[in-house]
């Protein structure tokens, strides 16, 4: 008898016999999924499949899997994206659905590394807060031992204030959002790659955010290469000299393909969809408006912004820029967007400490990801993702 047995590692042919094994009782008696032990000599295969295989002088059924089950990981069966990710552990014996996790673990290894190299320290900033970050209509509130607190949207403040010791930070964690989107691309809780840097302008940190795309792209083509041949996909090349395009001009194409927005106007889907037939694949969006733009971007005049966003096609995969670093400036921002300054009294006291210029960004971790392995949906990246809908398992 033969058997295809899978482990983390891959998968391999054995082969048992009744006379080395006394019965074949066990192996006939073995459902689908189960977990088994074998031992036995490794020996080259006349399988077409296998250079090698098992000849198994013992073997015992450690956990036996019900039959049927939810789902068949070896794909032969299709199952939905929802019955797939109600049956996540299953799913993840599905050689293509373990090659895009170790994909993810790869990346987030690369992008920690390179960070680190380039000067930037780790950090671990709260998760539960006190204030909104990016504006208050998306935060999750909580019952913080019968005081109001939120989820954390992004380590925004924490980062910045930071920069005042440590000059050059980053972090990778998850974030919180209640926002009703249920869309490809959006999660209620998505990992960020955070940084955030003294002394460096909106182009330093834009050139820091494309090596580290085109470095981490490279390198993740090469290290993950088996499991890029699993998905029969390769992640887009990324090279140097992302095109860099104003906002204002951004109108423009816009204006010259026929849809006519008004200053101030975020691009949505089919204004992103224009440019993306524009520049296809990375490409820069720099001095937005300041309206578009959270309270603490730097504006730099004509009611525009020190900021930028990161496109991948249509995909907004990062955003940030430079920071007001000046107590009088920020509170009048905080103003104009209708935020009361005496809420954030606790931050803006640290802008008189000797607070240097500073400019970051926020890189989606799980929307990179949904590029690099050519998914379609944020939740092929995500182990457990969450949506309005979903909050199990
Ligand atoms: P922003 O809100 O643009 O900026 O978020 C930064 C990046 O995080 C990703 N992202 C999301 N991914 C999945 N689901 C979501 N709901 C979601 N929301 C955001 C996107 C986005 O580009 N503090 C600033 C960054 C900075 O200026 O440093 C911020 O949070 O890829």
């Amino acid at each position: 008898m033969f058997q295809v047995l899978r482990d983390s590692r891959g998968t391999t042919q054995v082969v048992y016999d009744k006379g080395r094994l006394g019965s074949l009782d066990p192996v006939k008696g073995t459902t689908l999924q189960s977990y088994v032990w074998v031992r036995g000599r490794v020996a080259r295969s006349k399988s077409r499949n296998f250079p090698y295989e098992i000849r198994a002088d013992d073997y015992r059924i450690v956990a036996k899997a019900r039959h049927p089950l939810p789902l068949d990981p070896s794909g032969s069966i299709p199952a939905s994206l929802d019955v797939r990710l109600d049956n996540r552990p299953l799913d993840l014996r599905n050689p293509l659905v373990a090659a895009i996790f170790r994909i993810r673990a790869k990346f987030l290894e690369i992008a920690r590394r390179i960070l680190s190299e380039e000067g930037f320290m780790e950090v671990q900033t709260p998760k539960i807060i006190s204030s909104a970050t990016e504006g208050g209509a998306d935060l999750f509130e909580m019952n913080y031992f019968g005081r109001k607190a939120f989820l954390a949207q992004s380590p925004q403040l924490y980062k910045e204030q930071l920069t005042m010791s440590m000059e050059r930070v980053f972090e990778i964690a998850s974030y919180y959002r209640a926002e009703r989107f249920n869309t490809a691309r959006h999660l209620n809780e998505f990992t960020s790659v955070d940084v955030e840097a003294a002394m460096y302008d909106k182009f330093d940190v834009m050139d820091l955010l494309e090596d580290l795309v085109v470095r981490s792209t490279e390198e993740l083509s090469e290290r993950g290469g088996d499991d890029f041949s699993i998905l029969d996909s390769e992640p887009p090349k990324a090279k140097r000299g992302f095109p860099v395009m104003r906002y204002g001009e951004a109108l423009e194409v816009l204006n010259g393909r026929g849809l006519k927005l008004p200053f101030g106007e975020d691009l949505g889907g089919e204004a992103l969809r224009i440019l993306s037939e524009e520049y296809g694949g990375y490409y820069f969006v720099i001095d937005w408006p300041m309206d578009s733009k959270p309270f603490y971007i730097q504006p730099s005049g004509d009611g525009l912004s020190e900021s930028f966003d990161l496109m991948y096609g249509a995909l907004e995969l990062a955003s940030g820029g430079q920071r007001i670093h000046e107590r009088k400036l920020l509170e009048e921002m905080l103003r104009a967007k209708g935020l009361d300054p005496s809420g954030f009294s606790d931050h803006l006291k640290f802008y008189e400490w000797g607070m240097p210029p500073h400019s970051g960004w926020g890189f989606g971790a799980d929307r990179y990801l949904m590029m690099a392995v050519g998914a379609t949906n944020i939740r092929e990246t995500v182990l457990y993702p969450r949506d309005p809908v979903r909050l199990k398992p």
